[in-house]
């Protein structure tokens, strides 16, 4: 089975691009032009002209959280996935889902208001919201992480490398990820895992650069 993972260097892509290191798969990382991503050879695999994207022979798969769990599922060995129908389970889809739907969101307003608004005074609000929006929601994934080092039980999960990409993005916010003491704490752990620091190395970004 042949699989390719599209992809934009530190964007939400990165999740999936760890884990696929983690779990050692066989795959090809084609990293996009972000000007190309209305091309349509790009809208061939990604009608939304966004990244992620995996392609392999059974077809095509967009969303990152539908990706996430499609490769934790195909390991088939349950390390990134509590079991079916425990609680850490629905924890983690929610943990997950969360940051999919409502943290990712609020980023993705605040880096480009112009996708939504032309005019530049509604720009700026809109910008402003969501900045404070991703706030919110920094605040909630700080709670989740007091005196923990991941967000569910004892290891890695799914939900976790979401969170780390989200922590890399939250540097540019106001107020930045180091004022979150437990997502910082979190990002910096995250970044020592060796899964980790392959794909941040293969994407060509580090912890403290840009997303
Ligand atoms: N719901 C989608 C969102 C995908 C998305 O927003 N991707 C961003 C990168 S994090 C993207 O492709 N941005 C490129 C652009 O908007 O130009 C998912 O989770 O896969």
């Amino acid at each position: 089975m042949t699989m390719t993972l599209y992809g934009l260097p530190g964007a939400c892509s990165m999740a999936p691009h760890i884990v696929m290191e983690e779990l050692g798969l066989d795959y090809e990382l084609v990293l996009c032009d972000r000007d190309k991503l209305n091309t349509p050879e790009h809208l061939a695999v990604n009608p939304m002209a966004q990244v992620p994207s995996l392609v392999t022979d059974d077809g095509l798969l967009t969303e990152s959280v539908a990706i996430l769990i499609h490769l934790a599922e195909k390991d088939g060995k349950g390390g990134l996935m509590p079991p079916p129908g425990s609680w850490e389970r629905g924890q983690m889809m929610m943990r997950m889902l969360f940051l999919a739907s409502q943290e990712h969101p609020a980023f993705g307003l605040w880096l480009r208001p112009f996708r939504w608004l032309d005019d530049g005074d509604e720009q700026g609000r809109l910008k402003a919201a969501a900045e404070k929006r991703f706030a919110v929601c920094f605040q909630r994934l700080e709670g989740w992480l007091e005196g923990r080092d991941w967000l569910i039980g004892d290891h890695m999960t799914l939900a976790d490398t979401l969170a780390f990409v989200h922590a890399r993005w939250g540097l540019r916010m106001d107020p930045p990820t180091t004022e979150y003491p437990n997502i910082w704490r979190f990002a910096k752990n995250m970044a020592e895992v060796p899964s980790v620091q392959r794909a941040m190395e293969q994407e060509g970004v580090r912890l403290n650069a840009d997303p």
